[in-house]
Formats: C-alpha cells, sequence, structure tokens
C-alpha cells in the first residue's frame, strides 16, 4: 500500500486511471478522486480536504454520512433489506403514511432514481388522462418546459432540448410538446389551442442544468392556474429544488403552489440510497392498476428506513429556514465582489449559481479547477455558470469562508 495515503488503498491517480480505462466514458470529472465524506467535507484518498459545494447535485443536502440515516441504513440492513413488492413488508406501508402527511397527499408511488420518478409522473398522467379526464386513446399529450433537465432515460431525454441530452438516441417519444419557460403565456396558448388532449405539464420550479434559472415570481402559481383551466395535471419536478435546497421544503412552497403530481427523490435519501417518490391524490394514484408499473426495488425496507430518517433531519435540523436565511447571507457576500468576469449571482435559499464571462479563453470549468486548488468543489454547468449547492447543514462561519476563497480566485483572474 502506498505510504502517502490517507484513506483507502488506492491513490488518486490510480483511481482516474482505473475509471479512465475500465468505465464508460460518459462522464468527464473535475480530476479530484473523493474517498471519504462527513458533513460539508471530502477527502481524496491522500487525506486533502474540500468542502463539497455539489453536494452530489442536492442529494447530499443532509450533509455527507449524516450519523442519523447511516445509523437508520445499518440497522435495518441487520433486520431485511429487499422483498420485492410480490409481498409485503413491515417498513413500506409505515414509511407511506409519513410521507404522504408530511407534505399533504393522499398516496405516494416509490420508486428509485429521479428519472424514474419522472417516468412515474409521466405515465400516471397519462393514464389519469384516459380514465379520469377522458382523453382519446393515444393522444394524450404531456408539455414540458424548453432547457428542462429531468433524468436520461429515452421518454425524458425525448422532452429535452439539450442536444447532449437528445442527440443520437433518437427516435423519440411522441406525445411531448415544448413551451419555453418562465413564460405563462407561452403555456396558456398551447392549452387554448390544444388543452383537451393535454394530461399534464411538468415543470422545475427552479431549472439546474439549465444554469440555475430561477424564474420569475408567480410563474408557478400562474402555470398552475393556467393548468387548472384546462383540467390539466400541474406536476412539479422537485427532484433537485425540494427538500429544504432552495429554502422552502419545497421551491413550490414560495408561491402557495401544490402540484397535483410531486415528484421527489436524490436528497430523500440524504445521498445514502437511490430514492424516489411521485405522491398524490387517490384520483390520480389510483388510475395504475396491480401489475401495471413497478420496480423491484421500489420502496425496499431499506430505502423506507433511510428516507424516513432522511427526512426526520430536514425537520429536526431545521435545514429549510437555515438555507433560507445562509442562502441570502451567502449571495450578498458574493454579490460584493467586484471583477468583471463575474457577470451575475442568482438563486434561492442554499442553491446558487455564478454566470461567468469567459475571458481569454477562461470558462466556469477553470475556475472550478482554480478553486478546487484552493479545496472548494463546485461544477459549472454549460461554460459559463458555477453551480454551488453546499449541504444545509454549513455555517454561516463556513460560507464566509468559501465566499473569500471565491472572491481570492475571482481576483487571481
Ligand atoms: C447526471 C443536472 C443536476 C434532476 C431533476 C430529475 C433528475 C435530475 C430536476 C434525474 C438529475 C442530475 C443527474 C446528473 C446531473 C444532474 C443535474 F446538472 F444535470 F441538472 F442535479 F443539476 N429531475 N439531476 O436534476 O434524477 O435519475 O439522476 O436520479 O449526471 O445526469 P436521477
Amino acid at each position: 500500500m502506498p505510504e502517502n495515503l490517507k484513506y483507502g488503498t488506492i491513490s488518486s491517480k490510480e483511481a482516474m486511471e482505473l475509471e479512465d480505462k475500465y468505465g464508460a466514458h460518459n462522464y468527464a470529472p473535475l480530476p479530484v478522486v473523493l474517498a471519504k465524506g462527513e458533513g460539508v467535507f471530502v477527502w481524496d484518498p491522500e487525506g486533502n480536504r474540500y468542502y463539497d459545494f455539489l453536494s452530489a447535485y442536492s442529494a447530499v443536502n443532509q450533509g455527507h454520512c449524516h450519523p442519523k440515516i447511516v445509523n437508520a441504513l445499518m440497522e435495518q440492513a441487520k433486520e431485511l433489506t429487499l422483498t420485492s413488492r410480490a409481498f409485503f413488508n413491515n417498513k413500506l406501508g409505515d414509511f407511506e403514511k409519513y410521507i404522504t402527511e408530511f407534505f399533504g397527499y393522499d398516496m405516494v408511488l416509490m420508486m428509485n432514481t429521479g428519472a424514474e420518478g419522472v417516468e412515474t409522473a409521466m405515465k400516471l398522467a397519462r393514464k389519469w388522462a384516459y380514465k379520469v379526464k377522458g382523453v382519446e386513446a393515444n393522444s394524450a399529450i404531456i408539455i414540458f418546459a424548453e432547457g428542462n433537465f429531468h433524468g436520461r432515460t429515452i421518454g425524458i431525454v425525448s422532452a429535452s432540448t439539450d442536444p447532449d441530452c437528445r442527440d443520437g438516441f433518437g427516435p423519440f417519444l411522441p406525445g411531448i410538446e415544448k413551451v419555453p419557460y418562465n413564460d405563462p403565456a407561452a403555456l396558456k396558448a398551447f392549452l387554448e389551442k390544444n388543452g383537451k388532449n393535454v394530461a399534464a405539464f411538468i415543470v422545475e420550479p427552479i431549472q439546474g442544468e439549465a444554469g440555475v434559472n430561477v424564474p420569475d415570481d408567480g410563474y408557478l402559481k400562474a402555470c398552475y392556474d393556467i393548468c387548472k383551466e384546462h383540467n390539466v395535471l400541474f406536476v412539479a419536478d422537485e427532484i433537485q429544488t425540494g427538500l429544504a435546497r432552495t429554502g422552502k421544503m419545497l421551491a413550490c412552497d414560495y408561491e402557495n403552489v401544490r402540484p397535483d403530481m410531486l415528484i421527489l427523490g436524490k436528497a430523500l435519501s440524504g445521498g445514502v440510497l437511490p430514492v424516489s417518490a411521485v405522491l398524490a391524490d387517490r384520483e390520480i394514484m389510483l388510475t395504475i392498476e396491480p401489475g401495471q408499473h413497478g420496480s423491484t426495488y421500489g420502496g425496499f425496507p431499506l430505502a423506507c428506513a433511510v428516507a424516513k430518517a432522511a427526512l426526520e433531519v430536514l425537520k429536526e435540523e431545521n435545514l429549510a429556514q437555515r438555507s433560507f436565511e445562509l442562502g441570502i447571507k451567502f449571495r450578498e457576500d458574493l454579490k460584493a465582489i467586484e471583477h468583471p468576469m463575474l457577470k451575475l449571482v442568482r438563486g434561492k435559499g442554499l442553491l446558487t449559481g455564478i454566470v461567468v464571462e469567459p475571458k481569454d479563453g477562461i470558462e466556469a470549468y477553470d475556475v472550478c479547477l482554480m478553486l478546487k486548488e484552493r479545496g472548494l468543489l463546485c461544477k459549472q454547468t454549460h461554460r459559463h455558470i458555477i453551480r454551488l449547492a453546499p449541504p444545509l447543514t454549513i455555517t454561516q462561519e463556513q460560507l464566509a469562508e468559501v465566499a473569500n476563497i471565491i472572491k481570492e480566485v475571482f481576483q487571481t483572474l
């Protein structure tokens, strides 16, 4: 074992070479290897410490290896991990009661990844359209917003407008339409023309991949009202924005909108297991009958135990309020940085995007590399936006330290 290693038996260099040689090249990671995580920090095998300002794309809102969540995992793992849904298990019903009461819905359908959650909502929307709304067979339309990111399945990338997500993966799913984001009038115009065949409008309250794209105040409410006028389901993908990330338990809470279907994932397990969920009332949920949808792991006992602990942590540690307050202060600090390449700071709660004006060949990716050298991990989106999303357990002092690191890096540019 190389003697300079603090964690594990494989050096950063070896780990990168192994992934490059044996793993598909579907990612181009920042050149940093992580071997340990605790709270807001992660460490590489050599023992260098970093602030994690990606939080696994907001899956680790509760902080890395949260003791309560890890303990729930370990205790349940000793009892029962997976049963399939061919049988009942003693964890699922209890968790279903907990999560539906937590968010105020009649029922929940548990899946694993976020993409499966979105696919589930699409299937429910179609079933509802045929069985309840009365749309003619095979004619249901689902509307998405341009610039969206909802996952990687063929169904979902059919709704994408991003060439990287789509190109080379056709033919695409029919029955999908796109309207511009942050443009309720466009949704209204579409529904006035074709509303009778529309099952649902699926939208992110803030577009993450598009660059922490915060819509105008009132956008969600306006879309919700337009959907109601046309008997169309308003579906919120809160996989990234939900669970306290944006300063409320749900980003839709800012506008007092209660989506007809709510999709959750990522931080629903605090980064411990893939757990996703679709919440809805009986009229929608019961359109899917036994045998018509599911997944081997969906709602498995281990996931239920972990997700319950993960939701409890959000409440017990008051993470939505923390995220709300700390986010305001953090963005003030960032906005105070004066530099011609720092164009704009935007976000809500502890989801922040910095818009960078590329100069002399220096782009957002290069800034992320420089931040990494100073112990701060974050990820660019597109060529000009840096996304900052720390665990919500971070302290104000730590945020101030990070704002200072960012300031110093800009000063060297
Ligand atoms: C990747 C982005 C974040 C999501 C929303 C569904 C899913 C995601 C709103 C699917 C997933 C991830 C996946 C990740 C990149 C990433 C991402 F940059 F692409 F937009 F978080 F910001 N709905 N988002 O954000 O969930 O199936 O992955 O569990 O590498 O693809 P999943």
